[in-house]
């Protein structure tokens, strides 16, 4: 019904809740169960400490390198939320929060940017793929598993995300066409966060919504309010039930802002200027899911200030553990690549082994 109502072509994103976390339109509030609502609270809150102290882990030296996504979170837990048990994420690398969400462990997702490859090793049952830093390839994998799922009749929907720039990389089309093609259930959500390192969106493409490449693949596409995450849950509770009904992809254009840094090694005071981000600061989308939980009577400032000092202290806990760990075995880069290394890992491993054994490091 959202899909027939909000025309891709035009910029209008589809919103819940306004600046105050005040609903806009009562027909489309979700009824999710306080419950599941704390839990996305509380998660996206995780997700913003452990970013916090990632970036400052990273600039004491004690970090290998990180892709912050302050200010993400609800374009993440909102869409990933209305995923069932059985389904899929295919991530990028800035996903944090969305892959806490579907139980990838803050250790386990530290160890990864630590630079240790257990850190990619998840538990079973958590149905997320590996961080993906080469862009648009967790396009063409979602499609892949989407096609999968339909083919083996398994119910399950895969969803995807990449960021604005990678919208202009050939996987980014190659997958969504294929899965177009074969009514394969999958959902794309675009974290439009503005930039991709620093060249602007609007430097990218002519195209005035990225929602509106669903046209050209003939699947339904929408543009939201990325830092409402109601927006964002009832967006992709269709797109999901969409999919899952073999009606194939649905393409989600999720209007949001990267508050930080785009990796450890960017300086974003080149390419921007101080005000953009103020403004970005404003419509931060934990302000507003918080305002919106207080007003329903779930939660309070006072529980919000206990969470946070309990979450604090989770993150360096883990964060301990994690170097205590250390960077593990390099050999392990080789060897877990994929399932079974190729003749030209095996020769680059062997050539690495002995590097190891006269002294390298
Ligand atoms: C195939 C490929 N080309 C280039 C890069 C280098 N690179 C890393 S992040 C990035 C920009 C990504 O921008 P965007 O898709 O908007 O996502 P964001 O980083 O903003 O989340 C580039 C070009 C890469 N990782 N993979």
């Amino acid at each position: 019904m959202l899909f027939k109502t909000y025309d891709p072509l035009k910029k209008k994103q589809f919103n819940i809740l306004d600046l105050k976390g005040k609903v806009t339109n009562k027909d489309l509030e979700p009824k999710l169960d306080k419950k599941t609502l704390l839990n996305m609270y509380k998660t996206m809150s995780l997700g913003r400490i452990a970013d916090i102290k990632a970036l400052q882990y990273q600039r004491q030296g004690r970090m290998l390198t990180y892709a912050p996504n302050r200010g993400q979170e609800a374009a993440q837990v909102g869409a990933v939320a209305a995923l069932e048990k059985q389904d899929w994420l295919s991530p990028a690398f800035r996903e944090l929060v969305a892959m806490l969400y579907l139980g990838v462990t803050l250790e386990q997702l530290y160890l990864y940017w630590y630079g240790n490859e257990w850190g990619n090793h998840f538990d079973e049952g958590v149905k997320v793929l590996p961080v993906n830093v080469i862009i648009g390839s967790q396009i063409n994998h979602g499609a892949g598993l989407a096609y999968a799922s339909k083919i083996l009749d398994k119910k399950e929907v895969v969803i995807a995300t990449i960021g604005d720039g990678g919208t202009s990389h050939g996987e980014f089309y190659e997958g969504l066409n294929f899965a177009a093609t074969y009514d394969a259930p999958l959902v794309v959500v675009i974290q439009n966060n503005q930039y991709a390192i620093s060249t602007p969106r609007h430097k990218a493409t002519r195209a005035e919504t990225l929602a509106q490449k669903a046209v050209a693949f003939g699947i339904p596409g929408i543009q939201v309010d990325g830092n409402d995450v109601l927006a964002m849950y009832v967006a992709t509770k269709e797109a999901v039930d969409h999919a899952r009904a073999g009606k194939g992809p649905v393409l989600i254009e999720a209007v949001t802002y990267r508050l930080g840094p785009h990796t450890t090694s960017d300086d974003p005071s080149i390419y921007r200027k101080d005000e953009e981000v103020k403004e970005w600061e404003k419509k931060d989308p934990m302000i507003r899911f918080k305002q919106y939980l207080i007003d329903k009577g779930y939660w309070s400032e006072k529980e919000d200030q206990k969470l946070q000092e309990e979450q604090t202290d989770y993150v360096g806990k883990t964060f301990k553990q994690v170097e205590a760990k250390g960077e593990g075995k390099l050999e392990d880069i080789f060897r877990f690549t994929y399932k079974e290394m190729t003749p030209q890992l095996k020769a680059q491993y062997e050539t690495h082994k002995k590097y190891l054994a006269e002294g390298g490091k």
